[in-house]
């Protein structure tokens, strides 16, 4: 039997390997994706986080976790998409990671999670400018825009999105939800967004009551 605390462990030592492993034995041995994610590897990133901020281990440790995390996600991914009871359409939406950022993790899972919940999902990439969000709005009919942002640094850029919109005329033709580990939903309400999620789980949840 896999057990979870290992994952956990293989991450936090940036073992990319070992990582896909136990993640492919979880999943042999039936444990739900969303359990092996949550209670494993997000569990191991917040870890290294805070390992990080405590000035135990430096910016390449942190990569190496991140691509231990991913190279994970890979094998959990055709999990979190499926669509049990086959395919039913929830919207459109689309998600990126504002401007001076690169976190991508969330984000993917994010997307992920939506289109295991029947959402169509364009993934806007990284770092992305207020102007280009505003064109991918104005070229789609998009009926959710997700802003991720896991920098303190980089979530004026959210604020700086929601403005942009407004001022290219194209805030009413699209619902605004925000998320990532530095925000939170004061922070949402303070500029205006929709919607603020601090998972995954929620985030499924709260972008079906937007268009409901
Ligand atoms: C991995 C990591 C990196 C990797 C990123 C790899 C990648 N491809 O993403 C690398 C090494 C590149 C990196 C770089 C940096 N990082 Co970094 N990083 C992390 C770390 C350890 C984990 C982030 C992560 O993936 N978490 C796991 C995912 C699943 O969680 P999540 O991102 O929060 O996403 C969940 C929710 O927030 C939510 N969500 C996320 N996005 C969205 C969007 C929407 C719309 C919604 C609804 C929900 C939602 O749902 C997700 C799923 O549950 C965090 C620590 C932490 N605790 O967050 C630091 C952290 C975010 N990094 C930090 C820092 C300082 C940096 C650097 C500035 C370091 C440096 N000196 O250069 C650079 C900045 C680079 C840049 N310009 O972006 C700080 C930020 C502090 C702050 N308050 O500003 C943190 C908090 C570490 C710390 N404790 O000091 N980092």
């Amino acid at each position: 039997m896999t057990d979870l605390v290992e994952i956990t462990r293989s991450l936090v030592a940036m073992d990319i390997e070992r990582t896909e492993e136990l993640t492919r034995a979880a999943i042999a041995a039936g444990i739900p994706a969303s359990e092996i994610l949550e209670k494993g590897l997000i569990t191991g990133m917040q870890t290294v986080g805070e390992q990080f901020e405590a000035g135990e281990i430096f910016l390449p440790e942190l990569l190496m976790s991140g691509e231990a995390m991913k190279a994970a996600l890979n094998h959990l991914k055709p999990l979190l998409t499926a669509q049990p009871g086959g395919r039913r359409f929830a919207g459109k939406a689309a998600i990126g990671t504002v401007q001076g950022d690169i976190h991508d993790i969330g984000k993917n899972i994010i997307i992920m999670m939506l289109e295991g919940n029947g959402w169509e999902v364009t993934d806007l990439g990284v770092d992305v400018s207020p102007e280009d969000f505003c064109t991918a709005v104005r070229e789609n009919n998009f009926q959710v825009l997700g802003l991720s942002a896991l920098l303190t640094m980089t979530m004026p850029n959210q604020t700086r999105t929601i403005e942009a919109l407004k001022a290219a005329g194209l805030r009413d033709r699209v619902k605004v939800a925000i998320g990532g580990a530095v925000c939170t939903q004061a922070f949402a309400d303070q500029i205006g967004a929709d919607c603020y999620a601090a998972d995954a789980a929620d985030a499924a949840r709260k972008f079906a009551e937007l268009v409901s």
